[in-house]
């Protein structure tokens, strides 16, 4: 379809568009947000030089929903992705609009919306989820093996598009890592850098989900019971063939066998549970540290390159992570781990080094930001605004003060059920509708969510004014429960 353009011409002062995304990663692994659990010296360089955002959420935790709101500034209910189904590539996406506006536009890396991109000069893209080693990559021209790690690989192509840029246009690159999303795969430096390493654990690993919804009892993202043997890299007897090895690979162990200084030692109960949580935390954080290092590569080479000015690089993940907290892996649910993502933006002369915003922000927000960094109007279908001001420090007196958010995902992987919340500057309201049960959480005084006041009748008046809040943000986003019974097709690019 064709786009309304205010600018034809391209203008040279407006900025070139860096937007590095990984999937799956945490901001509580991140030490410019105050990890303790790794390092990220290239990941707190960002922050050190621009801006670190304490409060962006994505609207829906998963992986193909965050995707298809990031491009169109729109809730899945409007842009037509709730779970794992195909994006309609033929509707208005930010890299459409920008490329008509004279942007040279780029997609490198893990795209998982079904289909090929559409709105991007290049676009070169992992088939489904893609893989850690030799990734397969599908182009204009076709499919092709990249020998190399995955993270390296992406960082490598990105590189290579910029130095093939059209050096008389601005260019918006979306630069997305497959890391580091299950099964959390290291390369072998980083990995030597965790193997054997001891992990903090977070304060609700052992949550007992008193006061909570049956939801959380009942999900299977669960690091002591539900993480299979392959996920916690246990080596099949070498006997084991075909689908006894697959079966054997997908159990869930009770009891682990493992050899220290020669001695092996079956694992049990707590010790089996402390050790799992070790297990995954050393890959996971492994594989964070090549997106830190290849973050530090791409920093370089703007820099050597004079593109460093006039390149707003930008540095966030598709949704958080659990990492042990509330006893979880994975994301979906509306806590706090799962649905607030890291973000840092560095853009000299304009954004004060070393600043922090407070003010809430949400995944569709990204569009309308490109759209006015473009110089374009933002279309009034957004559903996003921009945080251009909040760059400038600058807070509009009407900002948000509460997001709506919804998952739907369910019957879904992980079993977990479907919900919508609203998150407000205090409090968090979350109705599963599918089992018709609530969970309110008083963020100030119980941060961790740890406590579900929906039932405390001293707090009444509270869920009285958050469901009133709820529901209005409900229908001031459009949100008619279109996806709500019956979920789309599943995508069929899962070509692993
Ligand atoms: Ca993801």
């Amino acid at each position: 379809m064709l786009l309304p353009v205010m600018i034809s011409a391209a203008s040279p002062s407006r900025p070139n568009i860096l937007f590095i995304m990984s999937d799956d990663h945490s901001a509580a692994a991140i030490s410019a947000y105050g990890s303790k659990v790794n390092k990220t010296p290239n990941l707190d360089r960002l922050a050190s030089q621009g801006m670190r955002f304490d409060h962006v959420f994505c609207v829906n935790s998963i992986c193909s929903p965050s995707r298809a709101t990031i491009l169109t500034g729109k809730y899945s209910h409007l842009n037509g992705v709730p779970t794992f189904n195909k994006f309609d590539g033929s509707q208005p996406t930010v890299a459409k609009y920008l490329q008509a506006a004279g942007y040279y536009t780029g997609m490198i890396g893990k795209w998982h919306l079904g289909g090929t991109p559409t709105g991007f000069d290049r676009w070169e893209i992992l088939p489904g989820q893609g893989i850690y080693f030799d990734p397969a990559f599908i182009g204009a021209n076709g499919r092709h093996v990249v020998k190399g790690y995955v993270t390296d690989v992406i960082t490598d192509l990105g590189i290579d598009f910029l130095k093939q840029r059209l050096a008389d246009k601005p260019f918006f690159l979306m630069l997305h890592h497959k890391a580091p999303h299950h099964d959390w795969q290291p390369d072998a430096k980083h990995k030597a850098l965790f193997a054997g390493k001891t992990i903090s654990e977070p304060p609700t690993l052992r949550d007992d989900y008193a006061t909570r919804s049956d939801a959380i009892r009942e999900c299977q993202q669960k690091v002591f019971s539900d993480m299979t043997r392959r996920d916690l890299k246990l080596v099949p007897p070498a006997e084991l063939k075909g689908p006894a090895r697959i079966q054997w690979l997908g159990a869930k162990p009770t009891e682990v066998e493992i050899v220290t200084d020669g001695k092996t030692n079956t694992l049990t109960g707590d010790a089996l549970n402390t050790w799992k949580y070790q297990r995954y935390m050393q890959d996971y954080l492994a594989c964070v540290q090549s997106v830190d290092d290849n973050v530090g590569r791409l920093l370089d080479w703007l820099d050597t390159n004079g593109l460093g000015t006039n390149t707003i690089v930008i540095y966030t993940s598709d949704q958080g992570f659990f990492l042990g907290d509330h006893g979880l892996y994975d994301k979906r649910f509306m806590y706090e781990d799962s649905i607030k993502i890291p973000f840092l933006i560095r853009w000299p002369g304009v954004i004060k080094p070393n600043s922090v915003q407070n003010a809430m922000a949400i995944n569709a927000d990204f569009a309308p930001l490109f759209m006015e960094l473009a110089g374009q109007p933002i279309p009034a279908d957004m559903q996003g605004r921009s945080i251009l001001p909040l760059l400038k420090s600058e807070r509009p007196a009407d900002w948000r003060t509460s997001f709506y958010y919804r998952y739907y995902h369910d019957p879904g992987d992980h079993n977990t059920r479907a919900h919508y919340g609203v998150r407000t500057e205090t409090h968090k309201l979350i109705y599963f509708w599918k089992i018709n049960q609530w969970e309110c959480y008083d963020l100030v005084h119980d941060p961790l969510e740890l406590k579900n006041i929906y039932n405390d009748l001293a707090q009444a008046n509270t869920i009285v004014k958050l469901k009133a809040e709820l529901f209005r943000l409900k229908e001031e986003f459009k949100d008619d429960d279109q996806f709500a019974d019956k979920q789309p097709p599943k995508s069929e690019d899962g070509q692993n």
